[in-house]
Protein backbone atom coordinates (compact mmCIF):
# COMPACT_ATOMS: atom_id res chain seq x y z
CA UNK A 1 0.00 0.00 0.00
CA UNK A 2 1.35 3.29 -1.37
CA UNK A 3 2.30 5.59 1.65
CA UNK A 4 1.64 3.11 4.42
CA UNK A 5 4.99 2.10 5.20
CA UNK A 6 6.15 5.57 5.42
CA UNK A 7 2.96 7.00 7.64
CA UNK A 8 3.57 3.81 9.82
CA UNK A 9 7.16 4.70 10.19
CA UNK A 10 6.30 8.32 11.09
CA UNK A 11 4.24 6.86 13.48
CA UNK A 12 6.55 4.22 15.46
CA UNK A 13 9.03 7.68 15.18
CA UNK A 14 6.88 9.47 17.38
CA UNK A 15 5.91 12.58 14.94
CA UNK A 16 2.98 13.66 16.30
CA UNK A 17 1.88 14.86 12.90
CA UNK A 18 1.62 11.66 11.38
CA UNK A 19 -0.11 10.40 14.42
CA UNK A 20 -2.73 12.99 13.88
CA UNK A 21 -3.13 11.86 10.21
CA UNK A 22 -2.59 7.85 11.05
CA UNK A 23 -6.21 8.66 13.25
CA UNK A 24 -7.70 10.43 10.34
CA UNK A 25 -7.41 8.01 7.96
CA UNK A 26 -8.46 5.54 10.60
CA UNK A 27 -11.74 7.74 11.64
CA UNK A 28 -12.75 8.08 7.39
CA UNK A 29 -15.25 5.92 5.71
CA UNK A 30 -13.87 5.99 2.43
CA UNK A 31 -12.27 2.55 1.03
CA UNK A 32 -9.14 3.94 0.25
CA UNK A 33 -8.18 5.49 3.14
CA UNK A 34 -9.36 1.59 5.30
CA UNK A 35 -6.86 0.26 3.16
CA UNK A 36 -4.09 2.06 3.97
CA UNK A 37 -5.35 2.16 7.44
CA UNK A 38 -5.73 -1.86 7.61
CA UNK A 39 -2.09 -1.36 5.98
CA UNK A 40 -0.71 1.03 8.71
CA UNK A 41 -1.96 -0.86 11.62
CA UNK A 42 -0.43 -4.36 10.37
CA UNK A 43 2.97 -2.77 9.99
CA UNK A 44 2.98 -1.64 13.62
CA UNK A 45 1.32 -4.66 14.77
CA UNK A 46 3.72 -6.78 17.36
CA UNK A 47 5.98 -3.61 17.94
CA UNK A 48 5.50 -4.83 21.04
CA UNK A 49 4.73 -1.59 22.98
CA UNK A 50 2.62 -1.16 25.53
CA UNK A 51 0.52 1.75 26.64
CA UNK A 52 -1.29 1.79 30.13
CA UNK A 53 -4.91 2.51 28.70
CA UNK A 54 -7.19 4.30 30.86
CA UNK A 55 -10.66 5.16 30.11
CA UNK A 56 -12.34 8.14 31.71
CA UNK A 57 -16.08 8.47 32.10
CA UNK A 58 -19.17 9.99 33.82
CA UNK A 59 -21.61 12.35 33.60
CA UNK A 60 -21.74 15.55 31.37
CA UNK A 61 -20.08 18.15 33.39
CA UNK A 62 -19.10 16.13 35.96
CA UNK A 63 -15.27 16.96 35.83
CA UNK A 64 -13.67 14.72 33.29
CA UNK A 65 -11.81 16.94 30.93
CA UNK A 66 -10.67 19.19 33.99
CA UNK A 67 -9.51 15.59 35.47
CA UNK A 68 -7.53 14.29 32.38
CA UNK A 69 -6.11 17.87 31.98
CA UNK A 70 -4.85 18.11 35.82
CA UNK A 71 -3.85 14.26 35.75
CA UNK A 72 -2.52 14.17 32.36
CA UNK A 73 -0.35 17.39 33.73
CA UNK A 74 0.86 15.56 36.90
CA UNK A 75 1.98 12.28 34.80
CA UNK A 76 3.72 14.06 31.73
CA UNK A 77 5.38 16.23 35.22
CA UNK A 78 6.95 12.84 35.78
CA UNK A 79 8.29 12.06 32.99
CA UNK A 80 5.54 10.28 30.85
CA UNK A 81 4.07 10.41 27.62
CA UNK A 82 0.47 10.93 27.83
CA UNK A 83 -1.99 10.99 25.18
CA UNK A 84 -5.91 11.92 25.19
CA UNK A 85 -8.63 10.71 23.32
CA UNK A 86 -12.03 12.23 23.70
CA UNK A 87 -14.77 9.99 22.29
CA UNK A 88 -18.49 11.20 21.67
CA UNK A 89 -20.70 8.56 21.37
CA UNK A 90 -23.78 10.63 20.69
CA UNK A 91 -23.45 12.30 16.68
CA UNK A 92 -26.66 14.47 18.38
CA UNK A 93 -24.64 16.51 20.65
CA UNK A 94 -23.21 19.69 19.35
CA UNK A 95 -19.65 20.59 18.74
CA UNK A 96 -19.79 22.82 22.19
CA UNK A 97 -18.15 20.33 24.37
CA UNK A 98 -15.81 19.75 21.41
CA UNK A 99 -13.81 23.43 21.65
CA UNK A 100 -14.94 22.76 25.18
CA UNK A 101 -12.11 20.06 25.84
CA UNK A 102 -9.75 21.85 23.71
CA UNK A 103 -10.31 25.00 25.84
CA UNK A 104 -10.28 22.94 29.15
CA UNK A 105 -6.95 21.27 28.45
CA UNK A 106 -5.17 24.34 26.72
CA UNK A 107 -2.34 23.89 29.40
CA UNK A 108 -2.03 20.05 28.68
CA UNK A 109 -2.06 20.45 24.82
CA UNK A 110 1.16 23.04 25.33
CA UNK A 111 2.82 20.14 27.24
CA UNK A 112 5.70 18.35 25.30
CA UNK A 113 5.00 15.11 26.32
CA UNK A 114 1.43 15.30 25.73
CA UNK A 115 -0.95 14.37 22.27
CA UNK A 116 -4.49 15.40 22.91
CA UNK A 117 -7.63 14.64 19.89
CA UNK A 118 -10.54 15.68 20.19
CA UNK A 119 -13.52 13.30 19.49
CA UNK A 120 -14.61 13.61 15.52
CA UNK A 121 -17.92 15.38 14.94
CA UNK A 122 -19.93 13.12 13.52
CA UNK A 123 -19.84 9.36 14.17
CA UNK A 124 -21.09 6.91 12.06
CA UNK A 125 -23.54 4.48 13.78
CA UNK A 126 -21.39 1.72 15.23
CA UNK A 127 -17.92 3.03 13.73
CA UNK A 128 -17.32 4.86 17.58
CA UNK A 129 -15.44 1.51 19.18
CA UNK A 130 -13.44 0.65 15.89
CA UNK A 131 -12.58 3.89 15.64
CA UNK A 132 -11.40 4.25 19.43
CA UNK A 133 -9.57 0.74 19.11
CA UNK A 134 -7.77 2.03 16.33
CA UNK A 135 -7.03 5.34 17.86
CA UNK A 136 -5.56 4.15 21.06
CA UNK A 137 -3.38 1.35 19.52
CA UNK A 138 -1.94 4.54 17.26
CA UNK A 139 -1.30 6.29 20.09
CA UNK A 140 0.57 3.02 21.41
CA UNK A 141 2.66 2.21 18.46
CA UNK A 142 3.57 6.12 18.21
CA UNK A 143 4.89 5.23 21.82
CA UNK A 144 2.91 6.85 24.30
CA UNK A 145 2.93 5.76 27.64
CA UNK A 146 -0.19 6.09 28.92
CA UNK A 147 -3.60 6.66 26.92
CA UNK A 148 -6.85 8.48 28.22
CA UNK A 149 -9.59 8.21 27.08
CA UNK A 150 -12.35 10.70 27.77
CA UNK A 151 -15.98 9.99 26.85
CA UNK A 152 -19.51 11.31 27.74
CA UNK A 153 -21.81 8.32 29.90
CA UNK A 154 -24.67 7.75 28.02
CA UNK A 155 -25.57 4.71 29.33
CA UNK A 156 -23.91 2.56 26.65
CA UNK A 157 -20.34 4.46 25.68
CA UNK A 158 -19.08 3.37 29.30
CA UNK A 159 -18.97 -0.75 28.65
CA UNK A 160 -17.24 0.31 25.17
CA UNK A 161 -14.63 2.28 26.52
CA UNK A 162 -14.00 -0.38 29.23
CA UNK A 163 -13.89 -2.81 26.97
CA UNK A 164 -11.34 -1.30 24.95
CA UNK A 165 -9.44 -0.34 27.55
CA UNK A 166 -7.00 -2.07 30.65
CA UNK A 167 -8.74 0.45 33.81
CA UNK A 168 -11.79 1.84 33.62
CA UNK A 169 -12.76 5.00 36.20
CA UNK A 170 -16.05 6.24 36.72
CA UNK A 171 -16.19 9.66 37.82
CA UNK A 172 -19.42 10.87 39.47
CA UNK A 173 -20.50 14.61 40.33
CA UNK A 174 -20.03 15.10 44.50
CA UNK A 175 -24.49 15.17 44.66
CA UNK A 176 -25.22 15.63 48.16
CA UNK A 177 -28.06 13.22 48.84
CA UNK A 178 -28.98 12.26 45.05
CA UNK A 179 -28.66 8.85 46.35
CA UNK A 180 -26.17 7.32 43.74
CA UNK A 181 -27.42 9.26 40.88
CA UNK A 182 -28.56 7.00 38.98
CA UNK A 183 -25.69 5.56 37.84
CA UNK A 184 -26.63 1.90 36.52
CA UNK A 185 -25.39 -1.46 38.61
CA UNK A 186 -24.08 -2.66 35.30
CA UNK A 187 -21.39 0.74 34.98
CA UNK A 188 -20.24 0.54 38.60
CA UNK A 189 -19.59 -3.46 37.72
CA UNK A 190 -16.84 -2.48 35.02
CA UNK A 191 -15.51 0.29 37.21
CA UNK A 192 -12.20 -0.18 38.62
CA UNK A 193 -12.49 3.21 40.17
CA UNK A 194 -14.93 5.02 41.07
CA UNK A 195 -14.18 9.15 41.77
CA UNK A 196 -15.90 11.84 43.55
CA UNK A 197 -15.03 15.11 41.91
CA UNK A 198 -15.11 18.47 42.73
CA UNK A 199 -14.44 17.92 46.53
CA UNK A 200 -12.90 21.31 47.14
CA UNK A 201 -14.20 24.46 48.81
CA UNK A 202 -18.24 24.42 48.99
CA UNK A 203 -18.61 21.11 47.64
CA UNK A 204 -15.92 19.24 49.91
CA UNK A 205 -18.59 17.85 52.58
CA UNK A 206 -21.10 17.11 49.73
CA UNK A 207 -18.23 15.20 48.06
CA UNK A 208 -17.36 13.07 51.54
CA UNK A 209 -20.71 11.81 51.92
CA UNK A 210 -20.96 10.82 48.12
CA UNK A 211 -17.83 9.01 48.71
CA UNK A 212 -19.44 7.16 51.42
CA UNK A 213 -22.73 6.28 49.21
CA UNK A 214 -20.08 4.81 46.62
CA UNK A 215 -17.71 3.07 48.42
CA UNK A 216 -20.89 1.17 50.54
CA UNK A 217 -22.56 0.50 47.11
CA UNK A 218 -19.05 -0.98 45.90
CA UNK A 219 -18.85 -3.37 48.75
CA UNK A 220 -22.19 -4.56 47.86
CA UNK A 221 -20.76 -5.86 44.31
CA UNK A 222 -20.03 -9.30 44.23
CA UNK A 223 -15.98 -9.98 43.87
CA UNK A 224 -14.47 -10.06 40.69
CA UNK A 225 -11.36 -12.32 40.02
CA UNK A 226 -9.57 -9.37 38.19
CA UNK A 227 -8.81 -7.33 41.76
CA UNK A 228 -6.89 -7.37 44.32
CA UNK A 229 -8.77 -6.96 48.21
CA UNK A 230 -10.15 -3.45 48.27
CA UNK A 231 -10.71 -3.16 44.27
CA UNK A 232 -13.11 -1.61 43.05
CA UNK A 233 -12.41 1.61 45.24
CA UNK A 234 -13.86 4.45 45.12
CA UNK A 235 -12.03 7.90 46.27
CA UNK A 236 -12.47 11.85 46.35
CA UNK A 237 -10.11 14.49 43.84
CA UNK A 238 -10.25 17.58 42.93
CA UNK A 239 -8.47 18.58 39.91
CA UNK A 240 -9.01 22.01 40.97
CA UNK A 241 -6.61 21.96 44.05
CA UNK A 242 -5.11 18.85 42.77
CA UNK A 243 -6.04 16.95 45.94
CA UNK A 244 -6.70 12.62 45.47
CA UNK A 245 -4.78 12.65 42.06
CA UNK A 246 -1.63 11.50 43.02
CA UNK A 247 -3.33 8.91 45.59
CA UNK A 248 -5.42 8.04 42.11
CA UNK A 249 -2.66 7.37 40.42
CA UNK A 250 -0.74 5.20 43.13
CA UNK A 251 -4.20 2.95 43.32
CA UNK A 252 -4.35 2.54 39.17
CA UNK A 253 -0.58 2.16 39.34
CA UNK A 254 -1.12 -0.66 41.75
CA UNK A 255 -3.94 -2.24 40.21
CA UNK A 256 -2.44 -2.13 36.59
CA UNK A 257 1.19 -3.92 38.03
CA UNK A 258 -1.23 -6.66 40.37
CA UNK A 259 -2.80 -7.78 36.99
CA UNK A 260 -0.31 -7.58 34.99
CA UNK A 261 1.65 -10.11 37.52
CA UNK A 262 -1.34 -12.52 37.98
CA UNK A 263 -2.30 -12.50 34.26
CA UNK A 264 -5.14 -10.69 33.89
CA UNK A 265 -3.78 -7.78 32.02
CA UNK A 266 -2.94 -10.15 29.00
CA UNK A 267 -5.99 -12.50 29.63
CA UNK A 268 -8.16 -9.46 29.25
CA UNK A 269 -6.31 -7.71 26.16
CA UNK A 270 -6.68 -11.14 24.59
CA UNK A 271 -9.95 -11.39 25.46
CA UNK A 272 -10.57 -7.55 23.85
CA UNK A 273 -8.93 -8.55 20.77
CA UNK A 274 -10.90 -11.79 20.31
CA UNK A 275 -14.18 -9.68 20.93
CA UNK A 276 -13.08 -7.05 18.48
CA UNK A 277 -11.87 -9.90 16.12
CA UNK A 278 -15.32 -11.06 15.86
CA UNK A 279 -17.22 -7.94 15.60
CA UNK A 280 -15.07 -6.93 12.76
CA UNK A 281 -15.49 -10.27 10.70
CA UNK A 282 -19.70 -10.02 11.70
CA UNK A 283 -20.05 -7.11 10.65
CA UNK A 284 -17.75 -7.42 7.39
CA UNK A 285 -19.82 -10.61 6.78
CA UNK A 286 -23.09 -8.73 6.84
CA UNK A 287 -22.05 -6.20 4.83
CA UNK A 288 -20.64 -8.28 2.11
CA UNK A 289 -23.69 -10.63 1.91
CA UNK A 290 -26.23 -7.54 2.27
CA UNK A 291 -23.93 -5.98 -1.05
CA UNK A 292 -26.61 -8.74 -2.71
CA UNK A 293 -30.05 -6.42 -2.92
CA UNK A 294 -32.09 -10.13 -3.23
CA UNK A 295 -30.06 -10.84 0.55
CA UNK A 296 -30.52 -7.23 1.00
CA UNK A 297 -34.34 -7.29 0.72
CA UNK A 298 -34.46 -10.68 3.04
CA UNK A 299 -33.06 -8.67 5.87
CA UNK A 300 -35.03 -5.95 5.90
CA UNK A 301 -38.59 -8.13 5.43
CA UNK A 302 -37.17 -10.51 7.92
CA UNK A 303 -36.85 -7.00 10.13
CA UNK A 304 -39.97 -5.94 9.61
CA UNK A 305 -41.50 -9.87 10.71
CA UNK A 306 -39.74 -10.07 13.54
CA UNK A 307 -40.54 -6.31 15.22
CA UNK A 308 -44.19 -7.60 14.65
CA UNK A 309 -43.76 -10.42 16.95
CA UNK A 310 -41.87 -12.76 14.49
CA UNK A 311 -39.48 -15.09 15.95
CA UNK A 312 -35.75 -13.88 15.54
CA UNK A 313 -34.83 -17.51 14.88
CA UNK A 314 -36.84 -18.69 12.10
CA UNK A 315 -36.47 -15.34 10.35
CA UNK A 316 -32.54 -15.38 10.52
CA UNK A 317 -32.77 -18.60 8.41
CA UNK A 318 -35.10 -17.74 6.14
CA UNK A 319 -32.36 -14.59 5.47
CA UNK A 320 -29.42 -17.18 5.15
CA UNK A 321 -31.51 -19.63 2.71
CA UNK A 322 -30.78 -16.72 0.30
CA UNK A 323 -27.63 -16.36 1.04
N1 LIG B 1 -14.98 23.12 42.06
C1 LIG B 1 -14.56 22.33 41.08
N2 LIG B 1 -15.09 22.49 39.83
C2 LIG B 1 -14.65 21.68 38.85
C3 LIG B 1 -13.66 20.69 39.08
N3 LIG B 1 -13.46 20.03 37.93
C4 LIG B 1 -14.28 20.58 37.01
N4 LIG B 1 -15.00 21.58 37.56
C5 LIG B 1 -15.97 22.43 36.85
O1 LIG B 1 -17.03 21.64 36.35
C6 LIG B 1 -17.43 22.10 35.04
C7 LIG B 1 -17.38 20.97 34.05
O2 LIG B 1 -16.05 20.54 33.92
P1 LIG B 1 -15.55 19.66 32.69
O3 LIG B 1 -14.19 19.18 33.04
O4 LIG B 1 -15.70 20.37 31.43
O5 LIG B 1 -16.58 18.46 32.72
P2 LIG B 1 -16.75 17.28 31.66
O6 LIG B 1 -17.23 16.11 32.44
O7 LIG B 1 -15.53 17.10 30.84
O8 LIG B 1 -17.92 17.83 30.75
P3 LIG B 1 -18.40 17.27 29.30
O9 LIG B 1 -17.19 16.92 28.51
O10 LIG B 1 -19.16 18.40 28.71
O11 LIG B 1 -19.27 16.10 29.59
C8 LIG B 1 -16.50 23.26 34.71
O12 LIG B 1 -17.15 24.46 34.98
C9 LIG B 1 -15.33 23.06 35.62
O13 LIG B 1 -14.69 24.26 35.96
C10 LIG B 1 -13.11 20.59 40.41
O14 LIG B 1 -12.24 19.75 40.71
N5 LIG B 1 -13.61 21.44 41.34
MG1 LIG C 1 -15.28 17.02 28.73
Amino acid sequence: MEGADELAGAVAAGDRRALARAITLAESTRGDHRAVTLAVLERLAGDGRQALRIGLSGAPGVGKSTFVEAFGLGRVGEGLRVAVLAVDPSSVRSGGSILGDKTRMERLSRAPGAFIRPSPNRTALGGVARRTREAIRLCEAAGFDLVLVETVGVGQSETMVAGLTDLFVLLVGPGAGDELQGVKRGIMEVADLLLVTKADGDLAAAAQRTLGEYAGALRLLRGRPQDPEGYPLAMAVSALDGSGLEAAWERLRALAAWRRERGWWARTRAAQGTAALAEEVRAGLLARLTADPAVAAALAAAEAEVAAGGDPGVAAARVLARV
